[in-house]
């Protein structure tokens, strides 16, 4: 029976070097709903991490020295300014890859920041309910992070929002006070407004809590250049990068946050998704019975130019909720890294409408004026191909 002891030995041997994935049963209903398991979760990710790491020779990315990428609210208070200035240093930095015989094609872009919109806008039917959803953002935002240092002068890494924090009101988050070391503020308040039917996910979203410009603190001043593409109630423009200046607004809503973005929410999606596929879908709202998942309820939580499926990178909020996603999709890999690293299933094509090719890992990855074209296996690995960071 040596090939049947053989694949025990084997077993065993990947039994101890690979985690399984905790169980949703290690944890109880309120320790799931109050944050703890969150915070056990994502430290088992973390000390997996530190292991992976250290089974790897002569890797250039160490772990005592790699970007930590923080909650905005950890920061201190100059980290918290400092980011904000370098967030709009960037749309106050000429475009960097758009070149001169090209402005006539795109006369929204006036700014390095504008690219990341137009790029988004661009791509938008092919970055998500696609394989490369999360990759695909995992490498826009590092990218944008990388900008902020090399263009702006910053030093520090990209923070995240966790909107789990803040999901019963996200309007009285530390993170919208509107002080000099806040995020900004949510946008002034337009009373009186009705419901609007969503006809997407088919849902009556009551109105949110600001919906009007952002009127202190960062980002109050600053002006927006691209889009709306697919707002309600507003006049969206013609053509993918009009131009059309406007001050940045914000509409914090929790009837998103709090159906989609709790800690009951985030954790259940890490903890109950076993395959990608479920993971995926559960993420961005294509699950059934469930419209918006972790990623839409963040967007929608956010409102007004977050919330446009297009144009949503014109806040530079987008960021830390994308650096949030990203750290939900590398704490799912990293709870059973062997399993889940290099994982990627679906096509090119939103929802595979219209039909495309299955992805692989050696597919061509677009970015755009953001960046040069990456391989599809380069997103899959935090602490290689250029990235070293992980969330704290
Ligand atoms: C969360 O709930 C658990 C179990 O009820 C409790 O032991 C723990 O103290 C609570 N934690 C917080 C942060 O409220
Ligand atoms: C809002 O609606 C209420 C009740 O209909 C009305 O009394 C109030 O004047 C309205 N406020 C504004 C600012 O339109
Ligand atoms: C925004 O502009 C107004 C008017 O010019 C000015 O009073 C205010 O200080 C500015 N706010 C910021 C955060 O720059
Ligand atoms: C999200 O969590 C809340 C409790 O915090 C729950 O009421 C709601 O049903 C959950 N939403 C989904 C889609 O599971
Ligand atoms: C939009 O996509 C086309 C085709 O891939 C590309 O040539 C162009 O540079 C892209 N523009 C932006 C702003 O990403
Ligand atoms: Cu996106």
């Amino acid at each position: 029976m040596y090939f049947k002891a053989s694949i025990a030995a084997l077993a065993s041997i990947s039994a101890l070097a690979a985690a399984q994935a905790p169980s949703i049963d290690q944890w109880t209903q309120s320790e799931i709903n109050n944050g703890t398991a969150w915070k056990e979760v994502t430290q088992i990710a973390r000390d997996n991490q530190l292991y992976n790491l250290g089974t790897r020779e002569n890797s250039p990315c160490q772990w005592g020295t790699m970007n930590v990428r923080k909650e905005f609210r950890d920061m201190s208070k100059e980290d918290r300014k400092s980011f904000t200035d370098a967030a709009t240093c960037l749309m106050n930095t000429p475009p960097q890859r758009m070149r001169p015989d090209q402005a006539a094609d795109y006369p929204g872009i006036l700014s390095r920041h504008d690219e990341y919109v137009a790029t988004h806008i661009n791509l938008t039917f092919h970055i998500h309910a696609t394989a490369d959803f999360l990759g695909w953002h995992r490498h826009f935002i590092k990218h944008y992070e990388q900008d902020l240092q090399n263009l702006c002068g910053y030093t520090g890494t990209l923070p995240y929002w966790n909107w789990a924090l803040d999901a019963s009101a996200p309007q009285d988050s530390p993170l919208f006070t509107g002080d000099d070391y806040s995020m900004g503020a949510n946008g002034k308040s337009i009373p009186n407004r009705s419901d609007t039917y969503l006809y997407t996910q088919g849902i009556n979203m009551p109105p949110g809590t600001g919906g009007g410009c952002i009127e202190s603190g960062p980002f109050s001043n600053i002006t927006i250049n691209l889009g709306p593409l697919d707002l309600p109630n507003t006049k969206n423009v013609d053509s993918n990068y009009q131009y059309n200046p406007r001050c940045l607004n914000r509409d914090f809503n929790s009837f998103f946050t709090e159906r989609y973005n709790t800690f009951t929410n985030v954790t259940e999606l890490i903890l109950e998704s076993i395959y990608l596929e479920d993971f995926q879908d559960r993420m961005q709202g294509y699950a059934s019975g469930d419209p918006f998942g972790v990623h839409g309820g963040g967007h929608w939580g956010m409102g007004g130019a977050a919330s446009d499926f297009h144009s949503s990178p014109s806040d530079p909020l987008f960021f830390l909720h994308h650096g949030m996603i990203d750290n939900v999709w590398t704490t799912w890999q990293n709870l059973d890294i062997y399993r889940r690293q290099f994982i990627i299933m679906g096509t090119s094509t939103l929802g595979n409408s219209p039909p495309s090719a299955k992805m692989t890992l050696d597919d061509v990855i677009p970015f755009g004026f953001v960046a040069d074209d990456r391989i599809f296996r380069e997103l899959m690995d935090t602490f290689a191909e250029g990235y070293c960071y992980r969330y704290e």
